[in-house]
């Protein structure tokens, strides 16, 4: 039990918990992406410091709607997510961030239990120290465990095994942004984490009209674009590459069949690039395509497969006023 008067720092643990698994390096990645064909690059390497604040800055653009709507489903509906499991209930969050949106959750499980422990996974030590130091200072009975982490690699170590009721949060339609058999893999290993009685928070967002879907990732103020070309802006520095990046068009391509809204950087003409780190010239065709991004968009009956797939079911779903995202409630399937 928390005493109302435990300092703020009192009640903030971060671990940083080391890499096991050696993943490859952004070099690696990049010499295997541009030896493919189609030529690819990973999207999680946007997130470097500029990648992320265009991140930010996309989240507000008017064309972007993904953060808006799930911020208003847990505004709304928030005291029906956290009263879904029963309680106490502690939170667990993949890929944290700010936190920004958790805060209505902390709120209302705070309605209903006198303390609240809450865990959040996050790759940046920043972005962890700065959300979980605020979140201790605003919330006098929230216990925050932060975890300096790839959330990826956490799954498989002890440290989210819980005896308590766990609520486990993937938010921001993050999932889709993995390939479907990859992300059932993913929610494999979550489901893997879960007792009888926890429960999965899975943000995913819905299909929908390819024009809105194409506006909200190829926006009029150019932002979407400086994010997709910021990767070469980014291999540049660090891989001493010389794209010339204006050379590229920032493009998307929306597949209503699986529901890929698929983002890349078009070569505007025929040209040979030098990656000097890498010793290697990477030739393009006028009109090549590197492949970027994919962010999958979903029914609920793709989901409800998805959950399948993974051992887990859907028990409750919540959406936005205008039905454009989904706030999913996954369990462990019986
Ligand atoms: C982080 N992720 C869920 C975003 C998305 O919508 O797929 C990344 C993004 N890419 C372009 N705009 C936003």
């Amino acid at each position: 039990m928390l005493a109302a008067t435990t300092a703020p720092m009192e009640r903030l643990q971060i671990v940083t918990v080391p890499q096991t698994l050696r993943l490859p390096s952004f070099a690696e990645d990049v010499a295997a992406g541009f030896g493919a064909r189609p030529k690819r690059l990973n999207s999680k390497y946007f997130y470097d410091a500029v990648g992320s604040a265009l991140f930010d800055a996309i989240t507000q653009l008017p064309e972007y709607y993904l953060t808006r709507a799930e911020t208003a489903i847990l505004r709304e509906w928030g005291w029906e997510i956290v009263r879904a499991l029963g309680n106490p209930v502690e939170f667990v969050e993949l890929g944290s961030g700010s936190a920004a949106k958790t805060r209505f959750l902390i709120e209302e499980a705070l309605r209903v239990q006198r303390a609240l422990r809450y865990s959040p996974i996050d790759i940046s030590a920043e972005a962890l120290r700065s959300s979980a130091g605020s979140l201790v200072e605003s919330y006098p009975a929230l216990r925050v465990c932060g975890y300096v982490a790839d959330y990826l690699s956490i799954l498989d170590t002890p440290h989210l095994r819980r005896s308590e009721t766990m609520l486990v949060m993937f938010m921001g339609s993050n999932i889709g942004n993995y390939e479907p058999a990859e992300a059932v893999a993913l929610l494999r290993r979550v489901a893997a984490l879960l007792k009888p009685g926890d429960g999965l928070l899975l943000g995913a967002d819905l299909k929908k009209d390819r024009r809105d879907l194409m506006l909200a990732y190829d926006d009029a103020a150019g932002v979407t674009a400086a994010f997709n070309k910021n990767l070469l802006v980014r291999i540049n520095r660090e891989l001493q590459a010389d794209f010339d990046v204006k050379g590229f068009e920032h493009t998307v391509e929306y597949e209503e069949k699986t529901g890929g809204l698929h983002s890349y950087l078009t070569s505007r003409s025929e040209q040979d690039v030098a990656l000097g780190a890498l010793g290697i010239h990477v030739h393009f065709e006028s009109g090549e395509r590197i492949h970027t991004e994919s962010a999958y968009k979903y029914s609920l009956q793709d989901i409800a497969q998805m959950a399948r797939a993974a051992g887990l079911s859907v028990s409750r779903s919540w959406f936005d006023g205008g039905r454009r995202f989904s706030v999913n409630l996954l369990v462990r399937a019986s």
